[in-house]
């Protein structure tokens, strides 16, 4: 291809894909209405449980020392620690800097008081439509929790919901901790028993039908620790196999599975104390041809299971794939990953999403990623070129509109 052309095809898709609005289909967020439970702003941009877990290698100190202070202390010594005495080279470190950045700031001061003067200014709600405009985000999934005693009580009373906010149902408790969430659900008046027995099984569906509707819930979801395998006769599998894929089934919800994480291993650093562990393809593939008629999302922690996983979406249409899932959220990994399913499953596929917990994130996560998939796909199309197709700029709107949120909602569609 001539290099003319070259420069004009880089410029195109780099354009569209800086351009295009995302549809981030996980997060953490919340829709402005759940008020305390939306985190924004300097100190907790500092506090994300990735700079927490970065910061406490840097010093001996107990790890009490640290969760006594309250939240601003705690953002200034994970500042001292992370950005004035060594350099903010890592990417949760860069990530607090580019959105600063974004937001305008002058970082070259280092002074974290006079930063934080400048979000002053805002409520959550004027701040959450200025992130979504800085990170061209068109409609961010949060990660909703029937279970949890601070979120339940906004759902039940209702709210006018934020256009861009959809949700998605977490079922960790219902599918991880059983015993306890059985006794949560007969309270509630599910005629459920901690034995599975009775009605259970259509009392959890019924729970999931309640619950969906009241959030209108684009999908369901559950994180799966690495040793889950389709074949073992667990409680989760049981409420997996004559539940929730019985509902999905019946009222065209897919359900996503997040594989890997390793809870806890070190407690000390509460919710930054998680691993991960490489997890088993084969399981996912059993499932997708166990239930056909479900459709399934999924993504994994461990960079070994990538390739795999791939393999597994392009011998089942009825599993989508996401995702550089957190520990693979950096650029090394991130183009290695990109690379690699384009190159298995051209468009078929969600590169990324943001994982986001803190509002002003979306800003970063997204800056950090446009570039790199579109590095990929201008080397993409660069070979298509090579053979003589030269794809049109409505055509890369077109590829992009779908990488970046189109072919999941075409996915999800009921
Ligand atoms: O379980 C999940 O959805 C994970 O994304 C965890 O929330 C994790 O703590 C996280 O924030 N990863 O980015
Ligand atoms: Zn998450």
């Amino acid at each position: 291809m001539s290099s003319e052309r070259h420069a004009t095809l880089r410029q195109v898709v780099h354009e569209v894909v800086d351009q295009t609005p995302v549809f981030d289909i996980h997060t953490h967020l919340f829709d402005p209405a759940f008020g305390s439970l939306v985190l924004w702003g300097i100190d907790e941009l500092l506090t994300y449980h990735y700079l927490i877990a970065e910061a406490f290698r840097c010093n001996r100190e107990p790890a009490e020392h640290f969760w006594r202070l309250d939240k601003p202390a705690q953002a200034e010594w994970i500042w001292r620690q992370l950005f004035l005495e060594r350099s903010p080279i890592s990417e949760s470190c860069r990530g607090v800097l580019t959105t600063l950045q974004l937001l305008g700031l002058d970082v070259r001061q280092r002074d974290l008081p006079a930063l934080r003067q400048h979000f002053l200014k805002w409520t959550p709600e004027t701040y959450t439509d200025r992130i979504l405009e800085i990170s061209r985000v068109r409609k961010v999934c949060m990660t909703n929790l029937p279970f949890d005693d601070e979120e339940r009580p906004v759902w039940e009373r209702g709210f006018q919901r934020h256009p861009a906010f959809v949700s998605a149902l977490r079922l960790d408790p219902l599918l991880l901790d059983w015993e306890k969430t059985a006794g949560q659900l007969h309270h509630w008046g599910y005629e459920v028993r901690a034995d599975l027995s009775g009605q259970t099984f259509g009392e959890v569906r019924r729970f999931l039908s309640d619950w969906t509707q009241k959030m209108d819930s684009q999908y369901c979801m559950v994180s799966l620790p690495p040793e889950w395998r389709f074949s073992d006769n667990t409680v989760t599998n049981r409420l997996i196999e004559e539940a929730v894929l019985p509902f999905g089934r019946d009222h065209g919800q897919a359900f996503a599975m997040m594989i890997g994480v390793r809870r806890g291993v070190n407690p000390q650093l509460r919710m930054a104390g998680d691993s991960l562990a490489p997890t088993d393809v084969p399981s996912v593939e059993a499932l997708c041809a166990a239930f056909p008629e479900n459709r399934f999302i999924c993504t994994m922690l461990a960079r070994e299971n990538q390739h795999a996983l791939c393999v597994a979406s392009r011998k089942f249409r009825n599993l989508h794939i996401f995702g550089c899932w957190w520990f693979l959220n950096n650029p090394s990994l991130i183009e290695e990953i990109t690379r690699m399913r384009i190159e298995l499953l051209g468009i078929g596929v969600t590169p990324q999403h943001s994982d986001c917990r803190v509002l002003d994130q979306l800003a970063y996560k997204w800056h950090h990623s446009r570039p790199i998939l579109a590095g990929v796909l201008e080397e993409k199309y660069a070979d298509l070129s090579d053979t003589g197709w030269h794809v049109t700029r409505s055509e890369v709107e077109r590829d992009v509109h779908a990488l970046l949120g189109g072919a999941f909602e075409s996915f999800i569609k009921h």
